[in-house]
């Protein structure tokens, strides 16, 4: 199950990403999902880059890491991505430190951005079982492009929603009051606490309007990854449901798709991915054999 579970989130994340892709931008009311061509973004490319990574390194080394973002980025600028990690490249290939070079961005303040969460499953997966040690990997992880403590606090929290997914056991019934009050408890900022207080009062909330305004759809972590985790405690039986409904809220679909299918993923298997998504999947077979390696490697351990 638990080989199951690692290739659920890596492959969740790659169809929630591709289901997201075309409505990326777009007003709630106009995301649609019928254009599915199964091509994943920025977010799937920079995921498979923290997985190639720790498992070349049997765990996280953060200069190894940013190496492997800038030689898969240079193969394919093309994916869409934020202006903020190309920038952070160039100044690490100019001879800046790994973990300096995103200090620079935005006036210095360094960049709140979703793109730390948006690629973080394999770090959730791989220490889900040693939270001292996700949260150090997380941060350092995050400090290769996003600096700023609110988005390294948005990885953190979605790291430790597939961490919790992982070692859940559907179809034992999922208790989201306890999965949100841990999280609460991880996360050290006030910001990420309230949204995660929200995101429980509105659980049974039909209109999609209102949760699009207090939890936001933005590509700004705080406004994105409380909203993926908020999009699985609704429908937490089903990856199709909980997927659909994330990009159905519009905004930053493809990330706000791939958080959501990371967690839903890492909580049913892959078994749990509708085949006429995952047939269709860009490089699934690359992305099942980094999953298993991943998986084989924790094993080992
Ligand atoms: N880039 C996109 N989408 C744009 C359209 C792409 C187009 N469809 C195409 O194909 O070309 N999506 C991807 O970017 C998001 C992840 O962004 P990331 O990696 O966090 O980048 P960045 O630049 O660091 O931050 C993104 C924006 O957030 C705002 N921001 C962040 N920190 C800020 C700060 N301290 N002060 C002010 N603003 C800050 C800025 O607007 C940044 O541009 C994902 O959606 C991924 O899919
Ligand atoms: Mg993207
Ligand atoms: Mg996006």
């Amino acid at each position: 199950m638990l080989r199951s579970k690692f290739i659920g989130c890596l492959v969740g994340s790659a169809v929630g990403d591709a289901l997201g892709r075309s409505s990326e931008g777009l007003w709630f009311s106009e995301a649609k999902i019928e254009r599915f061509s199964g091509r994943w973004t920025d977010d799937t490319h920079m995921m498979i880059g923290v997985a190639e990574s720790l498992i070349a390194t049997e765990g996280f080394d953060g200069s190894h890491m940013a190496q492997t973002f800038i030689k898969n980025y240079e193969r394919e600028p093309w994916r869409g991505y934020a202006s903020g990690p190309p920038r952070v490249f160039r100044w690490i290939k100019s001879g800046m430190a790994w973990n300096e070079a995103s200090k620079r961005l935005f006036g210095g303040s360094g960049s709140y951005g979703n793109g730390a969460a948006m690629r973080v499953a394999p770090v959730g997966l791989f220490y889900h079982d040693d939270l001292e040690q996700l949260r150090a990997v997380v941060y350092g992880q995050s400090q290769i492009t996003h600096s700023h403590e609110l988005g390294k606090e948005g990885a953190l929290l979605q790291a430790y929603a597939v961490a919790l997914a992982t070692n859940a056991n559907p179809p034992f019934e999922l208790d989201s009051s306890a999965f949100l009050k841990k999280l609460k408890g991880f996360t050290r900022n006030e910001v990420y606490k309230q949204k995660l207080e929200r995101a429980w009062e509105l659980l049974g909330e039909t209109n999609r309007l209102r949760v699009v305004r207090e939890l936001g759809n933005g590509v700004e972590a705080h406004n994105s990854v409380p909203t993926a985790i908020y999009s699985f405690l609704r429908n937490p039986n089903s990856f199709e449901a909980c997927v659909l409904y994330a990009i159905s809220l519009g905004g930053d679909t493809d990330t706000i798709g791939a958080m959501t299918g990371a967690i839903s993923g890492a909580y049913h298997g892959v078994e749990a991915i509708p085949e006429r998504w995952k047939s269709k999947l860009e490089g699934r077979e690359y992305i099942e054999k980094l999953a298993g390696k991943l998986w084989g490697i924790k094993s080992r351990l």
